[in-house]
Order: structure tokens, then C-alpha cells, then sequence
């Protein structure tokens, strides 16, 4: 049996903060109590640190085609990046082909992901086809299969967009058995037109992307999304939501009672469009979706999460390198040099949640030590399914535990990252709060700058109801 005592930490969940020493069995923890002894355990000294339930980022994109392109971290770099920032659980799609059933969807991801894995995870299945075949599948994933929610894309016309319709006819189906749609919602056949119209004008370069991509249309989708799931009495939950319009959307949806939740991603907190006026093709660095909004939108984002009109900070980790080499041209935002509407959209995060929402939340006096916990894990456990074996520090909890330093300063940068991806949206940035020692269930993976994990360890996630918050 794997004992590990580790002593004398400031224990710091969504509402807790104490000193008190946690003594883990096997994969659980198995007693919390101001001292405890226990000889035969591996003893961990976390005097002066705090000690926070695993990171939960529900929004990632390991090894993920999408056309002819491919993010560049597979499932066993992208997990060991995640484990390096305090994530011990993530939440990545299976994207349902054209032609294919969606249960064969998640059997082909969980085949990929399953040997390579170096934390727990779990999927989002990502409709693209709602057949009636693919609809009588819905009751069964949630309930046998442990997929609680569906990602539905209202954007990128003969990619991945649905019509409400096929939107609609989902939320029906899995409303009952405990399901809930994820919306990317922007309008898409509007977009179409304006990015039409701009390479039309000869306007080829990155900041484009930002320009064909107006908030209003963030808005409008949003605000429809809410409204078809009114309609079907069902929750739902806007992923990275960036603009200050498609929150006060959320935010009078809410107020009426409705169940609307909403993410947002790092990216939006802390950078803005002023990155699109780098020279030459720097700024498809910053080409991910929604694009990066203005000084307004990220200071409505802060007060969205300190008053709890978003629920949870994800990542959104969608890396495509901006050099070819190593990876080739599909895995590179080279792919679209001459043509903004080419450049893969997404941008890397995994590891740097923590540090950076702890360093500009809680050391910016923005949002609180609890309500940092809450937005990164517990919450994101909550809300799809997984809590209270993650997301919190309990007994019978898994013991995902990361000890972290909030007085250590480091800086973020992609020559000490642990991603494929060959750049940072943050690189040079100076952050105080490091992540010094990550369990996942009961095992050291990280231990400062050593990985100590193992592809393969990283376990599927079987959830439970997702939006019954
Ligand atoms: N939506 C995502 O969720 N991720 C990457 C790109 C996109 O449009
Ligand atoms: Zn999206
Ligand atoms: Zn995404």
C-alpha cells in the first residue's frame, strides 16, 4: 500500500484555508487532521506552501485534428505540460467525423489517449452530424460512457457549424438524462461574409482574424444559445467566452433564473487586440477564437469572475507551432501566411493557468485564494460531473494535490515549458506562485523541475451529470 503524509501545509480549497497535515492511501485521501503520525508514510515537508486540489481544465485540445491541420501536442505531451502547471484532470473533445457515430467518436479518442495520458482525463463529445442515429446514441454516452456534455459549434460553415436546429433537437435529447450543450457561439454564416469580404479587399494578415470576428456576433450567438436552451429546459454553457456584450447576455439570462454558465481563458485576462499590431506574421501568435478583445472586455471578464457570472477559467489549449519545423506545415500557423482565414485557430495555455491566474487574480487583488481554487478546480468538477473526487481536499477525495509556493517568482517562456508548442502567448512574463510538487492520486509526478509521471497513469474519467450546479 502507497502511504504519503504531507505535513504542515496551509490546505486551501473553494472554501477552506487551514494548516493540518493529509495522510494519503493508495490513491485516496485518507485522513486530514492537525498532526498526524505516521512512520511508514512517505513524508512530505509542505511548511510555507499552500496545498490545492489538482487543477481541472475542461477545455483542451490534445493531438486534435481539425481538417487537414493537427494541434502539435499529443495527448502524452500535452498531459505532462498540464501536470507542470498544477492540472492533474482535463476535459479534451472526441470530434465526431463526418459519416461516424459519436460513440465511435469516443471509442477512437479513448484509444488515443489512453496509453499516453499522464493525468486523469475525460471528453467532451463535439457533434457535428445530429442524425437521429446519432441522436438515439446521446442517453447511452452519458449514462454508461460517463460523457455528460456536447459541444456544438454555431461557427465555421461547412466545418463544424450545426443549425439551431440540430442544436435544439440535442439539448432535448440530453437534457432529461443529465447532459448538457457546450456552445461555441459566434455567428457563423455572418463572420462567412466578412471574412469573404476582406480577403476580397486584398486584407491577408493576421489582424484580420480580429476584425471579421465582431463582438456583437459573440453576442447574438450567445444570447440565441441561452435561448434555445430556455426553450428545452436544460442548462448550458458558453465556452471561452471573451466579449463584454455576450457576458451581459449571460448575466441578464441568469438574473431571470436561467441556467447559463460560461468560461473564459487566460488569454482574454490578461492580453488584448493591441497584439494584432506586432509586425509581420507575429500576430498569428495570437489567432485563436474568439479573438482577443479590448481593454473594456477584460476588465468586464475580471468582474464576470469575481461575482461569479463566469464559473470557471479554462484553457482552451489549442497549440499549433508558429514555426513548421519540427512539426510540418499542418501543425503550424505558417500554414496560413498569405491568408488570415488559414492560420490554424488556437493558442497554447495548458501550464500556465495557475501561475497566471494566481499571480493576476489573487496577487492583483482581483479575486480571492478561495475563489482562485473554485474557478480552476472546483468549480470545473462541479460543473461536469467529477466532483467530489476532484476538485476538492476531502477524505475519500482523490489525492490530486499540488503544492504550490505563492511567494516564488518565475518567468513564463517556451524554453522551459513542457508543450510541443515552440512558442508563449506570455513569454517573458514575470509571475509569482509557483507549482513545486503535484500528486496525481497519491503519486509525486512533479517534483520541481523533474517529471516523475508515467504515460499510461493518467486515467478515463466516467462523469456524472454535467450544469446541475
Ligand atoms: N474553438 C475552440 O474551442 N478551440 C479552438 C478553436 C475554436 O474555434
Ligand atoms: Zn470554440
Ligand atoms: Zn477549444
Amino acid at each position: 500500500m502507497t502511504e504519503v503524509l504531507i505535513k504542515g501545509g496551509r490546505i486551501v480549497t473553494a472554501v477552506d484555508d487551514y494548516v493540518a497535515d493529509i495522510l494519503v492511501k493508495d490513491e485516496t485521501i485518507e485522513a486530514i487532521a492537525r498532526h498526524i503520525d505516521q512512520p511508514t508514510a512517505e513524508q512530505y515537508d509542505a511548511s510555507d506552501l499552500i496545498v490545492m486540489p489538482g487543477g481541472v481544465d475542461v477545455h483542451t485540445h490534445m493531438q486534435s485534428p481539425v481538417g487537414d491541420t493537427e494541434t502539435c501536442d499529443t495527448f502524452e505531451t500535452g498531459t505532462r505540460s498540464a501536470a507542470f502547471g498544477g492540472t492533474t484532470t482535463i476535459i479534451d473533445f472526441a470530434q465526431q467525423e463526418y459519416g461516424e457515430t459519436p460513440k465511435h467518436a469516443l471509442d477512437r479518442r479513448l484509444a488515443l489517449a489512453e496509453p499516453q495520458a499522464c493525468v486523469d482525463y475525460g471528453f467532451h463529445i463535439i457533434l457535428t452530424e445530429v442524425t437521429n442515429e446519432a441522436l438515439s446514441e446521446l442517453p447511452d454516452l452519458i449514462n454508461y460512457d460517463g460523457v455528460s456534455s456536447f459541444k456544438m459549434f454555431m461557427a465555421y460553415p461547412g466545418v463544424l457549424m450545426v443549425d439551431d436546429a440540430a442544436i435544439f433537437k440535442t439539448m432535448r435529447k440530453v437534457g432529461s438524462h443529465g447532459g448538457m450543450v457546450n456552445l461555441h457561439a459566434e455567428n457563423g454564416g455572418v463572420i462567412q461574409v466578412l471574412i469573404e469580404e476582406a480577403l476580397a479587399q486584398g486584407n491577408t494578415s493576421p489582424k484580420y482574424h480580429a476584425l471579421t470576428r465582431p463582438q456583437i456576433m459573440e453576442a447574438e450567438a450567445t444570447h440565441r444559445a441561452i435561448r434555445l436552451a430556455e426553450l428545452a429546459e436544460i442548462p448550458v454553457y458558453i465556452v471561452h467566452l471573451s466579449a463584454k456584450e455576450a457576458l451581459d447576455t449571460v448575466v441578464e439570462a441568469r438574473d431571470r433564473g436561467i441556467s447559463a454558465f460560461a468560461e473564459t481563458c487566460p488569454h482574454y485576462l490578461f492580453l488584448t487586440n493591441e497584439e494584432y499590431d506586432r509586425p509581420g506574421f507575429d500576430a498569428a501568435k495570437y489567432v485563436m477564437t474568439p479573438p482577443l478583445r479590448d481593454h473594456h472586455c477584460q476588465h468586464a471578464l475580471w468582474r464576470g469572475l469575481k461575482f461569479d457570472d463566469l464559473q470557471i477559467v479554462s484553457t482552451d489549449h489549442c497549440p499549433y507551432c508558429f514555426n513548421e519545423s519540427p512539426y510540418g506545415i499542418y501543425k503550424s500557423k505558417q500554414l496560413g501566411a498569405d491568408d488570415f482565414s488559414k492560420i490554424p485557430n488556437g493558442a497554447p495555455g495548458v501550464e500556465f493557468r495557475i501561475p497566471l491566474l494566481y499571480d493576476g487574480g489573487v496577487g492583483g487583488g482581483r479575486i480571492s485564494l478561495n475563489r482562485f481554487v473554485q474557478l480552476t478546480s472546483t468549480a470545473p468538477a462541479k460543473m461536469f460531473g467529477l466532483f467530489p473526487h476532484k476538485g476538492t481536499i476531502a477524505v475519500g477525495s482523490d489525492a490530486d494535490l499540488v503544492l504550490f509556493n505563492p511567494n516564488r517568482s518565475h518567468v513564463l517562456s517556451a524554453s522551459t515549458h513542457h508543450s510541443n508548442v515552440d512558442y508563449s502567448l506570455f513569454e517573458g512574463r514575470q509571475v509569482t506562485g509557483k507549482v513545486e510538487k503535484v500528486f496525481l492520486r497519491g503519486q509525486l509526478v512533479v517534483d520541481g523541475d523533474r517529471w516523475l509521471g508515467k504515460p499510461g497513469t493518467g486515467r478515463y474519467q466516467k462523469r456524472a451529470a454535467s450544469g446541475r450546479m
